[in-house]
């Protein structure tokens, strides 16, 4: 039996929709979908390659328990039965806090998150623990301050803008923005459009760049403050803009008024004329700016993101067609966390606070590893590969050495898994229902449901039904009506209504309801993450109904369900809502329903950022003269997502690359095994010499030291980064601006 069938890529946060032949239930051919609305039959490399992803030998199909140095298989109930037991008397002895969850969802599934969620606060805990805190909550903090919303950060209006600069974002490898090659090109080649990149290197976006700024690593925050010198200097400010949309710009003014944008750019190595200009350009066109992590994962990375939402502003660029703009959602990517209220904890060693709802993964190891009496004990871990994706591989060890539980759910017998006390199997993207809420999109908001399109062979289970099993057995769901399960078996339109019922008839209920969907009308479609999409639709808030309106749903008490047929029906995805461009403002969630430009906390870091002072800090260091990039993203990693590494046979996939003339001076030569050392770490590696590196730099790409059948695939950067090397308000790690050396091996 051969059959085509529709589903997507869960390899980046774009999801391109795929058309998969699977022959004996196994991905055979890959070809990109034409159908689906927003990928349009784009497609890269990576997603050409998913079989790859699917089908491995270290497919996980049974509950595992370790004993000794081995695992051994054992039953759902059991496994279940004794992590609960674990888990109740480690907070039992040690209180909430010593727990924390990590993951909850990735590149290409969330519908887990909300049972994660709801289980970690119904034990009492907040720490929640994810990835996206080891990148964007830097940015998310500044746009909470100034927006009002955490979650309300910007993109690129990417069809209307007609300069787009990219400051440390390789989109042409990494995507991050709906077709993006295409887009790109667009960009490039239309003589009416601008794309700027401005990236120390000659990346493979900053090829096809219209101007390329070719900055010297870690001067991005030191830039943005000359480029909002030169415009305020030169009075190219849109003052109509600031006079309508923003406040408290006096306070932030004089950061920029004496400001030596000249002395900067030397300090950059950029021509003063052409940041000047581009500083024109950008003040005076429909621009926007997709920032990305040559700058979130670079030096004064919270402060340069802030930076350029002063820039954005005070150029009247946010929130305005062509500009950077608020997108739509079905679900925010996380939950607005002021860390001014003293309702969020802050972690107990080290003093983060959570962002979006997050914590960052740098500070785990230090949360674990310590005396203190409410240290972390127990941590559940979905979704996340924190061996191999988290700075400071070593300390990650170390640290998971001394938990008294350690709990993985993974498709994949992992590096983290290994390190598990329970290994607990859960179908693959491809073998159950779900959908993504990423918002990288606009105006339209975009959704697939997507359909299991293979079947598992083993006992594996939906994340979100392990979740619930768990939650089941540690006690937290009531026992539920019998009415619901028997409405959940006759109809949907029933259902609401009993469940409706059942929730007002008990408060306690609405705080565990992901889990009463999951064992009602979950049980019934046979599948917990399209019930929960069904549940999800039914209570979304009064904007997002209007979007829908604007995509054609019709409005009415009908219109959630709706919706989920029109998924259900739709399996290439569907565009569910249509944001209203001219009333991007309405999202500004500040008091004053304005831009609030000023953050008093970051006053002094703001000052700090100087001419003398960074080229001070920025002076080579005589034991580590190279700068590492540790991490770029390119056609042959898709982070830690792939398991078979037949995908890269023959490729050079992770290597140290290094500019011939740095190799020359050291009289290093290509394919020469060289080593590299950091503060955090020796590695040994390939030395591959490229021209797309900048001279004083070195780059190691991450996502390898995969261990596949006795054999370690590449070298695991991570070995080589420290995790306290990290911006101090989101913790968020430094990994494009470390410090190394590299040496010929004798
Ligand atoms: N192929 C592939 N694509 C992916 C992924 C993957 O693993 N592989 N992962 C996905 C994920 S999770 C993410 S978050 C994205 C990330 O996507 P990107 O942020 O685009 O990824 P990077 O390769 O880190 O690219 C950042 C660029 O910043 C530049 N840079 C380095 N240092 C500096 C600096 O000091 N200043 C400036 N301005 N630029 C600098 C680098 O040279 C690089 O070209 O990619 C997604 N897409
Ligand atoms: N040094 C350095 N480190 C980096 C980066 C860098 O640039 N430099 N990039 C960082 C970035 S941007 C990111 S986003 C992180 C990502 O880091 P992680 O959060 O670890 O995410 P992934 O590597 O995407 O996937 C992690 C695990 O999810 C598992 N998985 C996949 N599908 C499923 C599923 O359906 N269910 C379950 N339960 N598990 C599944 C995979 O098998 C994999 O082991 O890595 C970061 N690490
Ligand atoms: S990895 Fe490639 S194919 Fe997959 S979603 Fe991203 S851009 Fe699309
Ligand atoms: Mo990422």
């Amino acid at each position: 039996m051969k059959e085509w069938k529709k589903t997507s890529c869960v390899l980046c946060a774009q999801n391109c929709g795929l058309e998969v032949l699977v022959e004996s239930n196994r991905i055979v051919k890959v070809k990109p979908d034409e159908d689906n609305p927003r990928s349009q039959g784009y497609v890269c490399r990576k997603g050409l390659n998913i079989a790859h992803h699917q089908h491995h030998d270290q497919r996980l199909t049974h509950p595992l328990k370790k004993m000794g140095n081995e695992f051994v298989p054992i039953t759902w109930d059991q496994a279940l039965t004794e992590i609960a037991e674990k888990l109740r008397s480690i907070i039992d002895e040690h209180g909430p806090r010593s727990l924390a969850f990590m993951g909850l969802g990735g590149l290409g599934a969330h519908s887990e998150a909300v049972f994660g969620l709801r289980l970690l606060r119904s034990l009492g805990s907040q720490y929640y623990y994810n990835a996206i805190a080891g990148e964007l909550t830097g940015m998310y903090w500044g746009y909470g301050r100034t927006v009002g919303k955490q979650y309300n950060a910007t993109i690129p209006d990417h069809d209307h803008t007609d300069m787009l600069v990219a400051i440390g974002w390789n989109g042409w490898m990494s995507h991050q923005t709906p077709q993006a090659r295409r887009h790109l090109d667009q960009m490039a080649k239309d003589p009416n459009k601008l794309l700027v990149v401005i990236d120390p290197r000659r990346s493979e976006t900053a090829e096809r760049a219209d101007i390329h700024l070719a900055l010297r690593p870690g001067t991005d925050a030191l830039l943005t403050r000359a480029m909002i010198a030169i415009i305020l200097q030169e009075g190219w400010q849109n003052q109509e803009y600031i006079d309508c949309y923003v406040s408290q710009f006096e306070q932030v003014r004089p950061w920029f008024v004496d400001f030596d944008a000249r002395a900067a750019c030397q300090v950059c190595e950029l021509d003063y004329d052409q940041v000047k200009e581009v500083s024109r350009l950008f003040a005076t066109r429909k621009s926007s700016l997709h920032a990305d992590l040559g700058v979130l994962m670079g030096r004064h990375s919270t402060l340069t993101t802030y930076l350029e939402i002063i820039l954005l502003a005070v150029c009247g660029r946010l929130c305005v067609p062509g500009g950077n703009v608020i997108p739509g959602y079905l679900m925010p990517m996380g939950s607005h966390s002021d860390e001014r209220n003293p309702k969020y904890w802050r972690t107990v060693v080290t003093d983060f606070p959570p962002i979006m709802g997050m914590y960052p993964p740098n500070v785990m190891p230090e949360e674990i590893n310590n005396n203190h009496q409410e240290r972390l004990r127990a941590v559940l871990i979905t979704s996340s590969n924190p061996l191999r994706s988290f700075a400071d591989t070593s300390a990650y060890e170390e640290a998971f050495s001394k938990l008294d539980l350690l709990v993985t759910v993974e498709i994949a017998m992992t590096e983290t898994a290994l390190m598990s006390d329970y290994v607990l199997p859960d179908l693959s993207a491809y073998e159950r229902w779900d959908t993504t809420y990423f918002q990288w999109n606009y105006p339209g908001i975009y959704c697939q449901m997507r359909h299991p399109i293979v079947e598992q062979t083993g006992q594996a289970l939906e994340g979100s039904e392990i979740l619930t099993r768990l939650a089941d057995k540690l006690g937290i769901i009531p026992t539920i009506p019998e009415s619901v399960y028997e409405a959940a078996s006759k109809s949907r339109s029933e259902y609401g209504q009993a469940l409706y019922t059942y929730v007002q008839s008990d408060p306690k209920v609405a705080a565990v309801l992901p889990f009463i969907v999951a064992k009602t009308l979950g049980k019934e479609m046979g599948s917990v993450n399209l019930a929960w999409m069904w549940a999800l639709l039914q209570n979304v808030p009064k904007d997002f109904r209007e979007n829908a309106a604007r995509a054609g749903f019709k409005p009415g008490p009908t219109m959630g369900d709706d919706i989920f047929q029109a998924l259900v029906d739709h399996p290439e995805g569907l565009w569910i809502g249509q944001v209203d461009p001219n009333k991007n403002f309405a999202n500004l969630r500040t008091e004053d329903k304005r831009i609030n430009l000023y953050i008093p906390e970051v006053e002094e870091w703001v000052y700090s950022i100087t001419p003398e002072s960074e080229a001070e800090r920025l002076a080579t260091d005589g034991d580590y003269p190279f700068i590492l990039m540790a991490g770029r993203h390119m056609d042959m990693n898709a982070n830690t997502l792939m398991r078979n590494p037949e995908w890269n046979k023959g490729r050079r996939a992770c290597t140290l690359a290094m500019h011939p003339d740095d190799a020359e001076r050291m009289g290093l030569s290509d394919r020469q095994i060289v080593r590299v050392t950091t503060e955090a770490g020796t590695v040994d590696i390939e030395l591959e010499t490229s021209l797309a590196t900048r001279s004083g730099n070195v780059i190691i790409p991450h996502g390898f030291g995969l261990s596949y059948n006795g054999e370690v695939y590449g070298v695991n950067v991570n070995w080589l980064t420290k995790n306290t090397h990290r911006d101090p308000i989101a913790g968020t790690p430094l990994h494009r601006y470390v410090r190394c050396r590299v040496e010929m091996i004798k």
